[in-house]
């Protein structure tokens, strides 16, 4: 039986993440409390260049954000093309628990992040306004395949009284059109979770994502009885085999992390390169690498 809690993470900036994040569970903070503050230290490094501050921004050179957030009790919270704010997991977290809403998007999404005392900032740093500047010479659109350390950050958690949630945030595929929202703030998409079951989240194309539902598939698939790593892969497979003529196979990379009740964990992904960080009370903090359907 594995002890818990487990926190796991996409990518290598998932391990500051879950530091964090086991410091406040440790210190008795909530599960929510604990993405909020753990994919925080993501979204306020400028050296994570795919989540908040120090983004790459859309083509026209605005940092746009999404986040959501999933408690044990199926509560959501999510922002979608927020502009200004650098913790939008957090506003997330308002959301849920002063609206009647399961999203708030663009403008509407800041007017209540001030509501609530968060303040606008510019998210748009030196290195990722050269960078955009240099991209609009050729100005191609075209996504980058597994930019390791720089994608999206979503983490769940299977807490000490063995409860689920999840969090995820990012800045979004680089270059996207002004206005473009991911899978990441959608729930079902970016994240989801049942607490009789597992959770799920995803990293990569948002709109291979969106058009597979990939999160509720890979926890539909533990509910039917298969390990989060067969959920993972075959939710992976299928993703695969929808776009194998598809104008965006060229680019498409998705991965999935899960984990289950009994705190098992995988993660799975189109093509190598992705992994995630796993913090339990047996081994810590460390990466684990992912099985890729293109190996
Ligand atoms: C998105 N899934 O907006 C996110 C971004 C990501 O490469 O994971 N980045 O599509």
């Amino acid at each position: 039986k594995v002890k818990k809690p487990v926190i796991i993470s996409t990518w290598r900036h998932g391990l500051a993440a879950n530091e964090e994040a086991w410091k406040q569970l440790k210190n008795g903070a909530t599960a929510l409390d604990a993405i909020v503050a753990g994919v925080g230290v993501s979204e306020g490094d400028p050296e994570v260049r795919s989540v908040g501050y120090g983004g790459l921004p859309d083509r026209e050179g605005k940092v746009t954000l999404d986040a959501c957030i999933m408690d044990k009790n199926s509560n959501c919270g999510a922002v979608s093309f927020v502009q200004g704010i650098k913790h939008p997991i957090a506003v997330a977290q308002k959301v849920l628990e002063n609206t009647p809403h399961v999203m708030l998007s663009g403008e509407g999404a800041l007017q209540f992040a001030l509501s609530e005392g968060f303040k606008k900032e510019n998210l748009l740093t030196d290195k990722s306004k050269l960078a955009w500047e240099k991209w609009l010479e050729s100005s191609k659109y075209k996504p980058v395949i597994n930019i390791e350390n720089h994608d999206t950050i979503s983490m769940l958690v299977l807490d000490e009284d063995g409860n689920l949630a999840g969090g995820c945030t990012t800045s979004g595929a680089a270059w996207k059109m002004h206005g473009r929202v991911g899978d990441s703030p959608i729930i079902g998409a970016g994240l989801f979770l049942d607490n009789e079951v597992g959770a799920a989240a995803a990293t990569g194309l948002g709109e291979a994502v969106v058009r597979t539902a990939g999160s509720a598939m890979v926890v539909e698939l533990m509910r039917q009885g298969k390990s989060p790593y067969q959920a993972c892969k075959e939710i992976v497979e299928r993703i695969y085999n929808k776009h194998k003529n598809h104008k965006d196979m060229e680019y498409l990379q998705v991965g999935f992390i899960a984990i289950n009740k009994k705190g098992e964990h995988a993660g799975y992904s189109v093509r190598p390169g992705f992994n995630y960080a796993i913090h339990d009370e047996e081994k810590g903090n460390r990466m684990e690498p992912a099985d890729a359907k293109m190996a």
